[in-house]
């Protein structure tokens, strides 16, 4: 948060300590992987509903993550209401088929086969929560006069990482969607010109049958994604 106020540096002790053994450490850590490797990407959701106050605690989980001078530079727009959901649908739809008749271009399109997508985007309807991450581009005083932020694009990914983790964490599955261009969701959300749109999760219960692209289970092993570089003689 930023304030006109000049805020001082004042250090508090660390508030929130753990001290696990090495076993534990190792054991904690590995059930959170083996959690998270259960998340997957879901475009088909139960009408189960979900209640406010989980989607409340995720979001203020997202709002937990660091950011760039701590000026958290999202926003989130929770929407449950069926007519407005009907109205985002809508208005993606009409940018995702200019996407996939061809404004995508070939190679993108392409990239995209194996996930079977299309512009057909019924869950942006069927899911009982749609939550719009905005990311903050610059802040505004009170008065209206604006401020810079910094990392807007890491910090709100941070945050939207967060998002996705606590959603899991109720057992709720989620769909990454971003309709390109976004912009037709600040008129519908009525959010100011500094936020720029970067996301919609579509969010709720995975039906009975939902079903995730083969391609999604395959994922990098840890060789292609860690190099580890320990104390060495020979350095
Ligand atoms: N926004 C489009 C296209 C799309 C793009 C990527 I990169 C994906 O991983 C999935 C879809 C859509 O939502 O269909």
């Amino acid at each position: 948060m930023f304030s006109r106020k000049n805020l001082p540096h004042d250090p508090l002790p660390l508030p929130d300590r753990f001290d696990f053994s090495d076993e534990e450490m190792l054991a904690r850590v590995t059930a959170f992987f083996e959690n998270m490797a259960k998340r997957h990407s879901v475009r088909e959701f139960s009408p189960r509903p979900v209640a406010r106050a989980v989607i409340e605690t995720a979001v203020a989980t997202a709002g937990r993550a660091p950011s760039g001078a701590n000026h958290q530079p999202w926003f989130f727009a929770a929407i449950s209401d069926p007519a407005l959901k009907a109205q985002i649908r809508a208005e993606a739809e009409a940018e995702e088929e200019k996407f996939y008749e061809g404004g995508a271009g070939d190679e993108w399109l392409k990239a995209l086969e194996p996930l079977g997508t299309d512009a057909a985007k019924p869950h942006l309807e069927a899911a009982p929560w749609l939550i719009v991450i905005f990311a903050q581009r610059w802040g505004e005083f009170d008065d209206g006069t604006r401020f810079k932020n910094y990392y807007v694009p890491e910090s709100v990914g941070i945050a939207t990482g967060f998002l996705i983790a606590a959603l899991h964490q109720a057992g709720l599955s989620c769909l990454t969607h971003t309709p390109n261009p976004m912009k037709f969701l600040n008129e519908t959300l009525g959010r100011p010109a500094s936020e720029k749109p970067v996301m919609i999760l579509a969010v709720g219960h995975p039906s009975d049958d939902a079903t995730v692209p083969a391609v999604a289970k395959m994922k990098k092993p840890l060789d292609q994604i860690l190099a580890v570089y320990e104390e060495r003689e020979d350095r």
